[in-house]
C-alpha cells in the first residue's frame, strides 16, 4: 500500500507552479532552479517507484543543469547500470511533474502502479547528489521530502559530479557480484581510475601538467582530489575552480563555451604547444584544445577524441591477436564533423544516431567495443561482458595489460569528463603525439551552430538520426536547395531537447578541398572554408525563421 497521507501532506507543501508545463527532456528536467520544488519532490517519488519496480535495485538522481547557467537547475534519474532512466518513462516523469495538485499527483502515481504493474510491498533504494548550484540545497531537501513520504531508503553521495553519480548507482548495484564495477564511495571512484592511469603511464615520459579549465562548477573538486591520488605520476593544474562568486559558474568558461565560440575562455592563455582542456558544470563533458607553435588556438572536441581513442583501441585489439572476436564501432551524431566521419567510415563501422546520450549509449552496447562521443565532448567507450571477458583470460601481452588498463581508466556508466582526460592523455603517452600530432589526423570542416527562436520547435519533426526534416513540410527540400550551392555542404535542422528554440548545423567546403590541395595547412585551409560554413548555416537559419512564421521585424539581421 502506498502511504498515501504522508505522500499528500508532504506533497501540500511543495505546490506545482501553475504557470508552468515541466517536460522530462533529453537531460531530464531541466529550467530556472527556483522553479522545481515541486518536480523534486516528485521526482523522489518517481526514483522511489523506479526502485520498487526492478525489486529494490538503487536508483540514482542527479540535481544539475550541466553546462546551462548557474540560475538554472535540473534533475535526472540514473538506472541500475548507471545508464539513463528508461526512455517509456520519461512520459511518467513529465505527466507526474504536471499534475495540478497533491490529489491529481496521487491519482497519476496510481495510474503509474497500475501500467507498470509495481509491487508496492518492493523496498525503494535512491542514491542522489548535486552540483555546485545555490539552488541545490533547497531542491535536495524537496527530493528528501519525496523520499520520506514514500518512505524510501536513500543515501546522500553530497556535492559531487555528475559520472560520479552514475559510478556509484553502479557499484551499489553490483557490489559483491561478479558483475563488481568497484568500491562505492567515491574513493573507491578516485583510486580504480588514478590506478588505472598511473599504470598506462608507467615507463613512458612524465607528460606536460595538464590544465583543466572546471567551468567554476564541481568538476573543481574532483579534480583536486584526483591530485592526492596521481602523485608525481601526472600533474594537474585546476583552473576556473572558483566555487563561491556568484554567477561565475559556467560563464565564459567551460567545455561549452569552447565548443560553441571555438576560442579559448578568456581567463587562460596557452604558451606556444601547450595541450589544455575544458569541462562542463558537472564535470561529464570534456574539450581539448592546443596552441601551435604560433600560439594559434586550435580545438580538440569529441570527434577528434573519437578518432584518437578508437585508433588505439584497434590497435591493441590487434596487437593482443584479438581482432577476429572483438569488433571495435564508432557512435556518431549528426553533429559530428564531415571529416571525422570520413575518416572513421574508411577504417571502421559508423552508427549515426539521434542527438542525446541515451542513444549514444545504447548503440555502443551493440558493438564489443563501442567508442562513442557526441562533437561537444560528452561521450565514453563500452566494452561488452563478452569482450571483456575474453580480455580478461587471453594470453597476456604488453598490448593485453594496456587494454585492461584502458577499461579500468574509462568511467563506462556514462561521460567522464576528467576519466576521458586521463584517457586522452595516457593515448597521446603511449603514441608520443602532441597536439599537433593528434589533431592532423583529420582537419575539420568549418562549421556553425545558429539557434532559432520559433513559436513552436514541436513542429519540426526529423528523420533518419535528425539528419532530414520531415516537417514542417517542404522546408527539407530548401534547405537541400541551398546546401546544392555550397561545394561539401552538410546541413541539418532539428528542435533542441533542451530550449526552447531550432537548431540549425551547416558546414562547407571550398574547392580547395575538391582541388585536393595537399599542401595546405589545417589552418590555410580553414580560412579558405570558413566564410561558406558561416554563410550556409545562417542562410539556412533565415529560412527556418521565415518558414517558423517570425515577425520579419525581428529577423536578426545576420540571417543573410
Ligand atoms: C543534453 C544531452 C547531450 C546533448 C544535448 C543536446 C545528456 C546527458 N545530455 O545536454 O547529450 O548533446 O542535450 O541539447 O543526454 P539540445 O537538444 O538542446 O541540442
Ligand atoms: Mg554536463
Amino acid at each position: 500500500m502506498l502511504p498515501v497521507k504522508e505522500i499528500q501532506e508532504l506533497s501540500d507543501l511543495h505546490p506545482k507552479p501553475s504557470a508552468i508545463k515541466f517536460q522530462y527532456g533529453t537531460a531530464g528536467f531541466r529550467t530556472l532552479g527556483k522553479t522545481l520544488d515541486s518536480v523534486l519532490f516528485r521526482v523522489g517519488v518517481l526514483a522511489a517507484l523506479r526502485s520498487k519496480k526492478l525489486d529494490g535495485k538503487t536508483i540514482g538522481v542527479m540535481v544539475t543543469a550541466s553546462h546551462n547557467p548557474e540560475p538554472d537547475n535540473g534533475v535526472k534519474l540514473v538506472d541500475p547500470r548507471g545508464e539513463m532512466l528508461e526512455s517509456s518513462w520519461e512520459e511518467y516523469a513529465t505527466a507526474l511533474a504536471n499534475a495540478p495538485d497533491s490529489i491529481a499527483f496521487l491519482a497519476v502515481v496510481d495510474e503509474l502502479v497500475k501500467a507498470t504493474k509495481i509491487d508496492l510491498s518492493m523496498p525503494a533504494r535512491v542514491v542522489y547528489a548535486r552540483d555546485t548550484r545555490p539552488t541545490g540545497p533547497q531542491l535536495v531537501s524537496a527530493l528528501k521530502d519525496g523520499l520520506e513520504a514514500i518512505k524510501a531508503e536513500y543515501r546522500d553521495a553530497g556535492v559531487t559530479t555528475t559520472p560520479v553519480l552514475h559510478y556509484l548507482v553502479r557499484t551499489i548495484n553490483t557490489k559483491g557480484t561478479k558483475d563488481s564495477y568497484g568500491e562505492d564511495t567515491e574513493e573507491g571512484y578516485l583510486t580504480k581510475i588514478s590506478d588505472a592511469f598511473k599504470k598506462l603511464l608507467a615507463g613512458k615520459p612524465t607528460p606536460p601538467p595538464l590544465l583543466i579549465d572546471c567551468a567554476n562548477g564541481v568538476g573543481a573538486l574532483m579534480a583536486e582530489r584526483f591530485k592526492a591520488y596521481l602523485g608525481d605520476v601526472f600533474n594537474i593544474n585546476v583552473v576556473n575552480a572558483d566555487l563561491h562568486t556568484s554567477g561565475a559558474l559556467n560563464n565564459s568558461c567551460g567545455a561549452d563555451f569552447v565548443k560553441v565560440n571555438q576560442k579559448l575562455p578568456p581567463s587562460i592563455t596557452l604558451q606556444p604547444g601547450q595541450r589544455a582542456c575544458s569541462l562542463d558544470g558537472d564535470a561529464d563533458r570534456l574539450m581539448y584544445y592546443y596552441a601551435d607553435e604560433r600560439g594559434q588556438f586550435h580545438m580538440l572536441d569529441g570527434d577528434k577524441i573519437t578518432t584518437l581513442v578508437a585508433s588505439y583501441i584497434v590497435e591493441l585489439v590487434k596487437a593482443s591477436g584479438l581482432d577476429e572476436q572483438i569488433k571495435v564501432g564508432v557512435i556518431q551524431t549528426a553533429y559530428a564533423n564531415g571529416s571525422s566521419t570520413k575518416y572513421l567510415s574508411g577504417r571502421l563501422p559508423v552508427k549515426c544516431v539521434p542527438t542525446g546520450v541515451k542513444h549514444l549509449h545504447h548503440a555502443a552496447e551493440q558493438y564489443d567495443i563501442g567508442v562513442y562521443f557526441e562533437a561537444n565532448g560528452h561521450g565514453t567507450v563500452l566494452f561488452s561482458p563478452a569482450a571483456q571477458e575474453l580480455i580478461s583470460s587471453h594470453k597476456p601481452s604488453p598490448a593485453l595489460t594496456n587494454l585492461k588498463n584502458i577499461i579500468d581508466v574509462i568511467n563506462q556508466t556514462v561521460g567522464d569528463a576528467l576519466s576521458d582526460a586521463f584517457l586522452v592523455e595516457a593515448v597521446l603517452a603511449h603514441k608520443s603525439f602532441s597536439g599537433v600530432e593528434w589533431d592532423s589526423m583529420y582537419c575539420d570542416l568549418p562549421n556553425r551552430l545558429v539557434k532559432v527562436v520559433v513559436g513552436d520547435r514541436n513542429a519540426f519533426k526529423t528523420e533518419d538520426a535528425e539528419r532530414r526534416l520531415v516537417s514542417p513540410p517542404g522546408l527539407q527540400g530548401k534547405v537541400d536547395e541551398l546546401v546544392r550551392k555550397y561545394e561539401g555542404g552538410r546541413s541539418f535542422v532539428r528542435p533542441s531537447g533542451t530550449e526552447d528554440v531550432v537548431r540549425v548545423y551547416a558546414e562547407a567546403a571550398t574547392r580547395a578541398e575538391a582541388d585536393g590541395d595537399a599542401a595546405s595547412s589545417c589552418l590555410k585551409i580553414t580560412r579558405l572554408w570558413c566564410f561558406s560554413g558561416l554563410e550556409l548555416a545562417f542562410r539556412v537559419a533565415g529560412l527556418v525563421y521565415d518558414e517558423a512564421g517570425g515577425d520579419a521585424s525581428q529577423r536578426p539581421k545576420e540571417f543573410l
